[in-house]
């Protein structure tokens, strides 16, 4: 017995599909037998079949391409592709690379692994194409084995400044890959203490270790960079990235990077954000700093993320000028077009951090010139701490969906980061990782479906949030049709459950500082870090319109009018871009006040149904899965009642206007 869960790769009994002769023989073709990724790729095969169905099938290698070098750029699409179809006695993959192939297993396993009719699924044969080139885990896991924003125990990855291979690193590098990630961060941006020593000595080998691993899932290991490294472990009293000195250090240190780690696929840079060291100190731009660890690493094909979260979080909450919510926008559009071409910039979905609802960054179809990734958050630091259930899904793809108006046609934002908007050399999407030590990996086993999900959509845009909910209910938990039904029916709409009992109308926020669970409306009313709702007796909301900070105006025409006008913004963002009397009507028809009561009672009610549901599940899923969510839904209660009831109170004491239906507030 493993000491965690195997989730979707478990491959437990399945009862539909063993007759089917066509699982009785494979024809790979596009890598050879010794390629590494296909031997992984035959084995999974061969496990699974074996564990699900008590298959051993045959393997007939066909066509061998040649093999490319790594590369991050935009023609890994073209080799990852894949092509499943039926023969008379078998069934072909056909790929371009042994990611092709192994990514074409992955699907003929999760078909079997969903007990489809294997038939019906390949009948006309079936191609998919990565939506995106890079999709890619960002682990915010620190050396001494703590992970910032995580909800599921210590790191898997490090234990007291030391890094720890073993199966389980293996079974994470298949689990990832089975949903199509090919890329992993293995360290927090924030980097610091031991971690500044990655790049050293002491680690080459074992990251040299580890990044062959992953290699043999298709998978690229990124690291973080200190930016200072040069300062911190370089003993140069400069981090100036014009500073010959500066540059010279970097140039040997990267040639001894990658002749130990030759696997990088390059690095990630949180700079000049929230205490972290960057070129501003110097007076020089992001755009310098990034070019100048880019244009070294162009030399090993790597390429340089460098993230757009950089904003004044020393703020005056007096002060009505400064918008934290612009700070992206004004730090990185200036210079677009100046990034180099290995230069990646990555981009929270939002202009803030990570609520709940936000608008979408400007930045997403602002910036025309430079290559653009996109960062979501699996972890849920601000969306219930995997205590909560909250299927971020439907939101992510909301995200890619919407119109930037960038351009007359390709301008969704997926459309932007899958390079097609603007052509790019290199773009993705990123999520921060919601995985730790824990037994099932993400704390609450429902979690899993954010990283199962995070992983799926971004190797395929087009699945619905159901289609993936379903996959991963019946891969994880349960072929019972009935609880299949069950528990999609409690993810589907959990994120707007957890959006109707928290911060109201795209505002955010009203945290717990520091920890950022649970209800404290004026948390962060009175501090620096530019996260304000107020509120007063009359009303609530930021004006951001161009009476305001302006920031309304940073998106592209029509967007433009419509966040400015409160009477065309839509109702979920309308505090975020306006402040509002408590009476003003929303296109509901109904008061803010009215609408900040209603939805905090139905939310918490909705919570308690989804938990209603689950009960409903005892006996019929295990008796670890039952307990651990049942567990998890228990204090999700008491943080929806808690957040229900803060909330109207606040906002009833503030405002003074009761509730229309006369319900209880204290
Ligand atoms: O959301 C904030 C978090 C920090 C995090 C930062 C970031 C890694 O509260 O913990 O630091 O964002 O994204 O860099």
């Amino acid at each position: 017995m493993k000491n965690y869960a195997e989730l979707w790769i478990g491959y437990g009994e399945r009862q539909t599909g063993r007759d089917c002769i066509n699982l009785r023989k494979f024809y790979l073709s596009g890598a050879g037998e010794s390629d590494k990724i296909v031997k992984n790729a035959v084995r999974e095969l061969k496990t699974g079949l074996k564990a699900m169905l008590d298959i051993d099938p045959g393997i007939v290698f066909g066509s061998c391409a040649e093999t490319a070098p790594v590369n991050n750029g935009r023609d890994i699409q073209d080799r990852e592709e894949y092509t499943v179809s039926l023969c008379d006695d078998g069934m072909a993959i056909d790929a371009k690379s042994g990611a092709g192939i192994l990514y074409g297993v992955f699907d003929v396993l999760r078909s079997v692994s969903c007990e489809k009719d294997i038939k019906e699924a390949y009948a006309s044969g079936k191609t998919v194409r990565p939506s995106n080139p890079l999709r890619m885990l960002n682990h915010w896991d620190n050396m001494d084995g703590s992970i910032e924003r995580g909800y599921s125990g210590e790191s898997f990855f490090y234990v007291n400044d030391e890094i720890v291979i073993d199966e389980r690193t293996v079974d994470y590098a298949r689990m990832i890959a089975s949903v199509g990630i090919n890329a992993v961060v293995i360290n927090n941006v924030n980097v610091k203490q031991a971690a500044s020593y990655m790049i050293t000595d002491r680690y080459f080998d074992k990251l040299s270790e580890l990044g062959e691993i992953f290699a043999g899932y298709g998978i690229r290991l990124f690291l973080s960079l200190n930016y200072a490294s040069t300062i911190e472990i370089g003993g140069l009293d400069s981090a100036d990235p014009l500073d010959e000195k500066v540059i010279a250090w970097w140039k040997t240190k990267m040639a001894e990077v990658f002749e130990r780690i030759p696997t990088l696929g390059g690095f990630l840079v949180k700079a000049d954000s929230e205490g972290r060291p960057g070129p501003f100190t110097y007076g020089r731009t992001q755009a310098d700093g990034a070019n100048m660890l880019a244009d070294i690493a162009k030399e090993y094909n790597a390429i340089i993320i460098w993230r757009c979260f950089v904003y004044n979080c020393k703020q005056d909450w007096r002060d009505r000028k400064t918008d934290r919510a612009r700070a992206g926008y004004d730090n990185f559009m200036p210079m677009d077009g100046d990034y180099h071409d290995n230069v990646i910039l990555q981009i929270k979905n939002g202009p803030m951090d990570f609520q709940i609802r936000e608008p979408i960054s400007p930045l997403l179809g602002g910036l025309k010139k430079t290559n653009q990734m996109l960062e979501v958050q699996i972890a849920q630091e601000y969306t219930g701490h995997q205590i909560d259930v909250c299927y971020l899904i439907p939101e992510f793809k909301e995200i890619l969906g919407f119109k930037t108006y960038c351009s007359d046609d390709k301008d969704t934002v997926a459309d932007i980061i899958s390079g097609d908007t603007f052509e790019s050399r290199y773009s993705g999407i990123a999520a921060v990782t919601n995985t730790g030590n824990d037994f099932n990996w993400t704390g609450n086993y429902l979690a899993g479906a954010n990283l199962f999900g995070f992983g799926r959509l971004a190797f395929d845009t087009d699945l619905s949030s159901e289609e993936i909910a379903e996959e991963f209910v019946r891969m994880t938990i349960s072929q019972d049709e009935a609880v299949v039904r069950t528990i999609v029916d409690i993810l589907l709409p959990s994120r707007e459950i957890y959006e109707r009992y928290t911060s109201p109308l795209g505002i955010g926020w009203m945290v717990t500082p520091a920890t950022h669970y649970g209800c404290s409306v004026d948390g962060y009313e009175y501090d620096r870090w530019g996260t304000y709702h107020r509120a007063d007796h009359l009303g609530i909301g930021v004006d951001r319109t161009d009476k305001g900070t302006g920031y309304a105006l940073l998106y592209n025409e029509p967007n433009a009018s419509v966040y400015n006008d409160p009477d065309k913004c839509p109702d979920e963002l309308v505090l975020f871009f306006h402040h509002l009397p408590y009476t003003h009507k929303l296109h509901s028809g109904k008061t803010v006040i009215q609408h900040i009561y209603d939805t905090h009672f139905e939310g918490y009610e909705e919570a308690q149904q989804l938990a209603e549901k689950w009960k409903s599940l005892k006996g019929k899923v295990s008796d670890e899965i039952f307990e651990n969510v049942s567990e998890r839904f228990e204090r999700q209660l008491s943080n929806a009642r808690e957040w229900c009831d803060q909330v109207n109170s606040y906002f009833f004491r503030k405002s003074g206007i009761p509730d229309e239906k006369g319900r209880q507030i204290y």
